[in-house]
């Protein structure tokens, strides 16, 4: 059977799964594993395995391997950490130390990336320079601070120009650093959403040059690598949702109708105040550690479409042709919630939380501007990913910023095409966005650009000597040369 088109994919991905299960890949699915995608829609939704830390100490091992994995009720040729698709969730507390043995049964090169975490980039730490050959191990360690901010983060391989295809595969999992004072909920939950695109073999399609300029979209949305799975509570409950986009590209606008819905935090710490949301925007790597409290009735969550502007990069002009990420304009359905039977007790109120750091109260030692752009390449026919006109050389240093002081940056998007901003180990103050201040403390690692637009963050250098890097997390344009070097001493 011939592979579809990705104009094909997306229109099915855009009728959801009944247009799926008619199309070509719901029929190249049932030939070839005997397998239909609706088996598995409406499975109480299952969660990753969970390996906690003990004694202030976590200590594993991650394989990375292809496998014939489950996902989506059936079995793909897929890759996982731990023949999981998520590899499992890693749960700490702050001040802990995590030891990890990366065994890389991969056929090319790899290496580990703990997204968000603030932790040393030098050594064995989160150090994406590092190149773990096939067939090889590597003993990564990685010693939080006691003052770490609780929340929730993911791990992935960050080895260069082949990011997204290793996230594409399945090589991911989450990371909850615990809370020491804990908020009481009835129960939590882990939900990794990420996205595939599946061959009419059942193995993990690649992308064309197409994809990887606008930013693939996988054509299936998952939760913890289900399709469509149920949850279910009774009424009057609090739930905790720790939600990962680890999605190459797409972004997130969830919205769940009929429960109740309260930030809690946004990728690391908590907010002061919790912020009732109907929805909100995850880009590729953001987390969400959401307070869900139930109402009797049944809903789906959805992800709406965002439209990320690769109209504008096709050179179509307008926004809106549903043949593109995020053009169509039903969303998808990731999970159905149904809430049901007599109403439980009430946990206890959540208790008020303490004041994040505020840099805009502090002094700022040095500007600098990032500008983000796409330009045609002489000769090579096709397009170029830069910040500051450059793409990455891991032998350059871009940014040199001194231990112990607080910058102010300006993100600049001069491309028709929104990208993000992803800084590791430092997380970033969002100040303005869009011409629109940011009143409420924000702290993202991850930032959305807007296209022909501009952001403002602070960021405090206030530990860790090193160098890491900061890029697109669109990670085919990170995979593009969309990342800079940046070092601290
Ligand atoms: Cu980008």
């Amino acid at each position: 059977m011939e592979p579809i088109s990705r104009r094909r994919a997306l229109q099915l991905g855009g009728l959801g799964l009944a247009g799926v299960i008619a199309g070509g890949v719901g029929l190249a699915w049932q030939g070839c594993r005997g397998t239909r995608f609706d088996a598995a829609v409406g499975v109480e939704l299952s969660e990753p395995s969970v390996l906690a830390s003990s004694g202030g100490e976590l200590a594993l091992e991650l394989t990375a391997a292809e496998g014939d994995l489950p996902v989506a009720g059936g079995r793909v040729r897929a890759l996982g950490f731990n023949g999981g698709l998520p590899g499992p969730t890693l749960r700490v507390w702050p001040g802990d130390r995590i030891r990890v043995t990366l065994r890389n049964r991969l056929a090319e090169p790899t290496n580990l990336h703990l997204h968000g975490l603030h932790v040393s980039p030098a050594g064995n730490g989160d150090n994406p320079f590092l190149r773990i050959e096939p067939g090889q191990d590597f003993d990564y360690e990685y010693q939080l601070l006691d003052t770490h901010p609780p929340g929730a983060y993911w791990y992935h391989p960050h080895h260069h120009q082949l990011v997204a295809d290793q996230i594409f595969g399945g090589l991911y999992g989450a990371i909850i650093v615990d809370d020491i004072d804990p908020v009481p909920v009835t129960r939590e939950r882990v939900l990794v959403i990420s996205d595939l695109t599946l061959d009419g073999g059942g193995r993990i399609a690649p992308a064309s040059t197409m994809d990887r300029m606008l930013g693939r979209e996988g054509n299936l949305v998952l939760v913890n690598g289900q399709l469509r799975p149920t949850m279910t509570a009774a009424p009057g409950t609090l739930e905790r949702w720790r939600i990962v986009n680890a999605c190459v590209s797409r972004y997130l606008r969830l919205r769940l109708d009929g429960q109740q819905l309260r930030l809690l935090g946004l990728d690391s710490g908590r907010f002061t105040e919790l912020r009732p949301v109907e929805e909100f925007v995850l880009a590729g790597g953001n987390r969400a550690d959401l307070l869900v409290s139930t109402m009797a009735g049944s809903g789906q969550l959805l992800a709406l479409p965002v439209d990320r502007g690769a109209m504008g990069m096709m050179g179509r002009g307008g926004r809106g042709d549903p043949s593109l990420p995020g053009g169509d304009a039903t969303g998808t359905v990731l999970a159905t919630v149904e809430v049901a039977g007599a109403a439980a007790s009430q946990p206890a109120p959540v208790p008020p939380q303490p004041s994040q750091r505020d840099l805009r109260r502090e002094t700022v030692a040095a500007t600098r501007t990032f500008t983000l752009r796409m330009g045609t390449a002489m000769g090579a026919g096709g397009m170029r990913f830069t910040i500051d006109g450059r793409e990455y050389d891991p032998d350059r240093t871009d940014h040199t910023v001194r231990v112990g002081t607080v910058e102010e940056w300006t993100l600049v998007n001069e491309s028709p095409m929104d990208h993000s901003l992803h800084l590791h180990v430092w997380p970033m103050q969002l100040l303005r966005t869009g011409g629109r201040e940011v009143t409420e403390i924000t702290w993202q690692d991850v930032v959305n650009i807007p296209t022909h637009n501009r952001v403002t963050v602070r960021v405090a250098f206030d530990a860790y000597p090193g160098r890491t890097v900061y890029h697109c997390h669109i990670l085919d344009h990170e995979d593009l040369g969309m990342m800079g070097v940046i070092e601290a001493r």
